[in-house]
């Protein structure tokens, strides 16, 4: 845990943007202990706004500058919070009724809804076969399944701006995880930030918040983690 630190040296805060562990049904200690090495090192810095893996996390989203800057982990950008995934269809009737209940077009209410879908949704065991080909085959079928996440892989960025507009037209930077592709994505004056994913063989990104600039570096792993080359900065708020 401690080759993290050289990512969060000289910062007042360290916000994480959900899907930091498995919280629900995992199959061992490890996650849990991990997650609590993580939360020992950042101390009091550290903020951890809920995911669909870990909605039991009480803050689901993060304003910074004023409201110039949105932090959300990204089931809130989507109705049905996370389209692509496995369980979505044995749980459809379920979830369509969590979405009536939520007509708000802010971004906290998105994240409640999100929240709510991801506390219904059971996680479905993976085929028995061994890694990654478990994995892969739950990608790849049912084909319907394939598309879906690929539509979503095309427009995520697209709809993150969408969301943006929809909940805080007057905020100018959404940044979000979720859907395991880091880049960044600018219509109209407003910027989408995704910083991918952690996961092994992903070429994450992170982002440094200050008053004036949103500055966006990819995390690279040699030698300890550290925030690497910059991938895209922003002023903060247009004067
Ligand atoms: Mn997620």
């Amino acid at each position: 845990m401690a080759q993290l630190a050289p990512l969060f040296e000289g910062s007042d805060e360290i916000i994480f943007a959900g899907d930091i562990w498995q919280e629900k049904e995992h199959r061992s200690e490890r996650p849990a202990r991990m997650f609590s090495e993580l939360r020992e090192l950042v101390g009091a810095q550290g903020i951890f706004l809920r995911g669909n893996h870990d909605p039991g996390m009480e803050q689901g989203i993060a304003w910074l500058a004023g409201k110039s800057v949105l932090v959300t982990h990204g089931d809130a950008v989507f109705r049905d919070a996370t389209p692509w995934s496995r369980e979505m269809s044995h749980h459809r009737k379920a979830v369509e009724e969590i979405v009536s209940r939520y007509d708000g077009e802010d971004a906290q209410a998105c994240s409640d809804r999100a929240r709510d879908i991801a506390l219904t949704i059971k996680p479905l065991p993976l085929p028995k076969l061994p890694v990654p080909f478990n994995f892969l085959a739950t990608a790849l079928w049912p084909p319907s399944r394939t598309l879906e996440m690929f539509r979503v892989w095309s427009t995520m960025g697209e709809e993150c701006l969408r969301f943006l507009e929809r909940v805080s037209p007057e905020s100018r930077v959404v940044i979000c995880g979720h859907f395991h592709r880091a880049g960044s994505w600018e219509r109209e004056g407003r910027v989408a930030i995704n910083t991918g994913s952690f996961m092994r063989t992903s070429r994450p990104w992170c982002v440094d918040i200050d008053d004036e600039w949103v500055t966006a570096r990819e995390v690279t792993f040699f030698d300890g983690w550290k925030a690497g080359k910059v991938k895209g900065r922003w002023i903060v708020k247009e004067s």
